[in-house]
């Protein structure tokens, strides 16, 4: 048995291959974490070793310490995920303070976690307390037709909302507590990682304008899902801009119908 035969890990490095497969992942771009359960932790800790040095995670996180990750790693390509796992990707644990991170499996020829890790961190944090644990895992892309619409739209959350929704029925019911966009920050350090921190105590989608997208979702297939269909939204999106613009569209009240047949709650902010 391989470290990577886990089935956390084969969801892990799908989610890799897929992301890249879909055009979301130029060169080194995009990044991906997912926060091990016990017993996870506990299958794999023969596969581990203690030899990494613990570095600054750049923020602290105290509501993780003693966690396991799974995380891309910094300037690795995803499209080399499937390929060569121990190479571009690792387990780190986090000490009892919340403020380092140690390598204990992966990265064998060398390297960091992802530029994004205070970001990953910081997101995950939030969520575990907020889902009670159920959300495990933290994705980041850079999906074309989404950073188009960054370059058109008002940078609000309700002009993203509103306009993801309406261009495919199901979105409201994927996402219905919208989506959060902050505008263009410099990647990879704390202030964005604080921001889209802020975005994530109300959302699971957040924007970052003329960059990318951070999803959380429960599992490798609801968050990869997630990406999907706001992707698949903004495509249809730029489509109909490219095509003269919305000459109709899914109305306030056709929104407030499918809340209830669906059981969702739409926030009155994203309605007229
Ligand atoms: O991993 O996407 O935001 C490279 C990035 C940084
Ligand atoms: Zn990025």
């Amino acid at each position: 048995m391989n470290c990577t035969d886990f089935s956390f890990m084969q969801g892990f490095i799908r989610l890799a291959g897929d992301g890249f497969a879909k055009g979301w992942h130029e060169r080194n771009g995009g990044n991906l974490s997912y926060r091990l359960q016990d017993h996870e932790v506990q299958e794999i800790m023969p596969f581990l070793h203690d030899n990494g040095e613990d570095k600054p995670i750049g923020i602290a996180v105290p509501d993780l310490a003693g966690g396991f990750f799974l995380v891309t790693g910094s300037g690795k390509f995803m499209r080399n995920v499937p390929l060569e796992p121990s190479h571009t990707i690792a387990v780190i644990e986090i000490d009892s303070e919340g403020k380092n991170y140690r390598i204990r499996w992966g990265l064998e020829k060398g390297g960091r976690p992802t530029s994004e890790l205070p970001t990953h961190l910081m997101n995950h944090e939030i969520k575990k307390r907020l889902t009670n644990g159920v959300h495990r895992v933290i994705y980041h892309a850079h999906p074309a037709n989404l950073i188009a619409m960054t370059f058109v739209l008002p940078l609000n959350d309700r002009d993203f909302t509103r306009n993801l929704w309406e261009m495919a029925t199901e979105c409201p019911v994927v996402f219905p507590e919208g989506v959060g966009v902050l505008p263009w920050m410099v990647p990879g350090g704390y202030d964005i990682a604080v921001a889209t921190g802020k975005l994530m105590e109300k959302y699971n989608v957040v924007v970052w304008a003329h960059h990318g997208l951070f999803c959380s979702g429960t599992d490798f297939d609801e968050t990869f899902g997630l990406m999907d269909t706001v992707e698949k939204s903004a495509e249809i999106f730029v489509k109909v801009r490219s095509m003269g613009g919305k000459k109709q569209t899914i109305t306030s009240d056709n929104f407030r119908d499918l809340a209830q047949i669906f059981n969702v709650a739409l926030p009155d902010i994203f309605l007229d």
